[in-house]
């Protein structure tokens, strides 16, 4: 199974140092994705498409050995046996891009000690936290029929998975009401990583409730609203809301 080629942008983009292998629909590639879109950088973009299960193919594992998307090629940068970097974990990605590019507007500078610290603790604690909402019932939501789960079993799981994100969900409005970003008042990469996890709820995706849920968490509504005010929102999100419509 050969890869395919891959589409730069900006459109009118002739050659990119930077290629992602990704997907629009999977909520770390988006991150990074919105992210280039952000800084204005031109990157060719390889779609992976997980459910087909491409990211099991040789192909992808001789690129990323863990099969999972995103995974970042940078030619510009070459290791002494001449291969470009290749680097995967959204996060890394994240902190790669604002550090090559310096857009330390974006995340704090290393010599920032401390506020990169900060920046960094909720990097690492998104994986544990933000990112379950996707393991429990994104997951569920798209895949739930491929994964031969009956009606019943998609739904008991969606409902386990929402009422085990509660906790965090309190943590994190609590969080919200004294900042107005997650680092405090002005966004990061950081507000980046944890919307594209958040932000999949609305509009409800095929039926799930979850918007219905979300208002009690009025700080993270508010929240919600300023991020999807930042640059190239809207170009990282047509995918996502094209495919959530159609299902609608
Ligand atoms: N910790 C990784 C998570 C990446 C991840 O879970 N990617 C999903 C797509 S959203 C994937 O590749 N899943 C395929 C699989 O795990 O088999 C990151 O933040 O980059």
């Amino acid at each position: 199974m050969s890869l395919p080629e891959g589409k730069l942008y900006p459109s009118d983009a002739k050659e990119a140092d930077i290629t992602i292998y990704g997907n629009w629909i999977s909520q770390p590639s988006r991150a990074v994705l919105w992210t280039l879109l952000i800084f204005k950088v031109p990157f060719r973009m390889v779609t992976v498409a997980v459910n087909k299960g491409v990211h099991r193919s040789k192909e992808f594992r001789s690129i990323n050995p863990y099969a999972q998307i995103p995974v970042l090629v940078d030619t510009s940068v070459k290791n002494d046996k001449g291969e470009p970097l290749t680097l995967f974990e959204s996060g890394a990605i994240l902190t790669y891009l604002a550090d090559k590019y310096k857009r330390h507007d974006w995340f704090p500078p290393a010599s920032d000690v401390v506020r990169r610290a900060k920046a960094n603790e909720y990097l690492h604690l998104h994986h544990s936290t933000t990112r379950n909402l996707t393991r429990d019932i994104m997951r569920m939501v798209f895949f739930g029929k491929l994964m031969g789960k009956t009606e019943e079993q998609i739904e008991q799981a969606k409902a386990k998975g929402w009422k085990s994100a509660q906790k965090w969900l309190q943590i994190l409005d609590k969080r919200l009401e004294s900042n107005q970003f997650i680092l405090g008042d002005k966004p990061t990469l950081c507000d980046i990583h944890a919307y594209c996890e958040l932000g999949q709820f609305e509009p409800a995706p095929f039926g799930f409730d979850g918007p219905e849920s979300f208002k009690q968490y009025k700080n993270i509504q508010r929240w919600m609203q300023e991020v999807r005010k930042l640059p190239a929102y809207n170009e990282a999100h047509a995918p996502l809301q094209k495919l959530t419509s159609s299902k609608l």
